[in-house]
């Protein structure tokens, strides 16, 4: 989603290629290389970009207009990038998967199929055992991820308020930030604590549609902080 948003503000042509979940690593690996198993990846021509901050950075540097690091801000857009890239976006993994270890019978809103049949929800109960193992996912890291999630909430405010998201011209952290809140916003417990601020604004302006709703009250009672 960050890269795709890179990709339409600079006004280039790209083709999107969606590869299926699992099998997607090793179709990666073959065109970016040993060790490199994450979508995105973008090939520019011939020449592989792998991962969102080095796809956005070379874009920059190819066309630097209209700028995603401007000016005097370059550095410390770079800075709120990376803090969305290392520090957030794993929430944007373990808490919908961590959400939908208890409810996933929701998981077929995610793929815009709404409620899920019974067999459908064993496919959901495997699926979703499967990511625990893979992403590291535990009850206790999860209400862990839940009770930090309000200090980044609350940064988020703050770069807004340096103008570093947020502003009339997107930057990198815009589209790094903004897609994942924009995927926490699918899990109605969260909902309450991203509302109404700047971090709600940056997810919905730049990624309006995006699939997926949890209905609150997934997680375990006393999991989720209430709104300072
Ligand atoms: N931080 C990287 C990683 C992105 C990422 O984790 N992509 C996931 C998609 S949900 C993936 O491909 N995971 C497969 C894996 O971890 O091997 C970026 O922003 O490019």
């Amino acid at each position: 989603m960050t890269a795709e948003a890179a990709l339409k503000r600079k006004g280039l042509e790209y083709e999107r290629v969606a590869l299926t979940p699992g099998k997607h690593t090793g179709d990666m690996e073959a065109i970016y290389g040993a060790g490199h198993t994450t979508v995105p990846g973008l090939l520019i021509d011939d020449e592989p970009v792998h991962g969102s901050r080095p796809i956005l950075a070379r874009l920059e540097e190819l066309h630097p207009d209209p700028p995603l690091y401007p000016g005097v801000n370059a550095e410390a857009v770079r800075e709120a990038e990376r803090w969305g890239d290392d520090e957030l976006q794993d929430l944007g993994r373990r808490l919908p998967w961590g959400a939908l270890y208890f409810r996933p019978d929701a998981m077929g809103t995610f793929g815009g199929i709404g409620a899920l049949d019974p067999a459908g929800v064993d496919f959901a109960i495997a699926t979703v055992r499967g990511t625990w193992k893979y992403h590291g996912i535990t009850a206790e890291r999860l209400a862990a991820d839940l009770e930090g999630l309000p200090e980044k909430i609350d940064h988020v405010d703050q770069l807004a308020a340096e103008g570093l998201v947020g502003g009339e011209q997107p930057t990198a952290a815009d589209f790094q930030i903004g897609a994942t809140v924009r995927v926490l916003l699918t899990l109605g417990d969260l909902r309450p604590l991203i509302e109404g601020r700047p971090a709600e604004q940056v997810a919905r302006r730049w990624f309006p549609d995006y699939p997926g709703d949890v209905p609150a009250g997934a997680f375990p009672s006393g999991w989720v902080p209430s709104r300072a």
